[in-house]
């Protein structure tokens, strides 16, 4: 559980600051580990952290932002919009799999 939580964090920063933004040199910059972040808080820092990046990114114009053109390392060209819905879609999967192990531990799953 630890470590998909921190997993949602390394892919929205390496889909940001390594495919869009080319700050990171590959995905093992972003290729965070549970063990670095042992407290909650340290996993709250992370997830904070990346996604004020991302905010950042959209503070002015956020519409011109979303159809910027991305050239993804293995092809083909996308948008930063595109990018947006596929972390979206990535988080949404990884926390339905954190639900679904806090369940199994008996432990409710917080509201939406
Ligand atoms: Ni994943």
């Amino acid at each position: 559980l630890h470590q998909t939580v921190v997993h949602i964090a390394g892919a929205e920063d390496g889909w940001f600051r390594y495919v869009v933004t080319h700050e990171l040199s590959g995905w093992g910059e972003a290729d965070y580990q549970a063990g670095d972040y042992p407290k909650l808080i340290d996993v709250k820092k992370l997830l904070s952290d990346v996604h004020a990046h991302v905010e950042a990114m959209f503070i002015q114009d956020p519409d011109a932002k979303m159809a910027e053109p991305v050239k993804l390392p293995w092809g083909p060209t996308i948008t930063i919009g595109e990018v947006v819905w596929h972390i979206l879609e990535h988080e949404i999967h990884h926390r339905g799999e954190v639900y679904l192990m806090l369940g199994l531990m008996g432990i409710e799953a917080p509201d939406v």
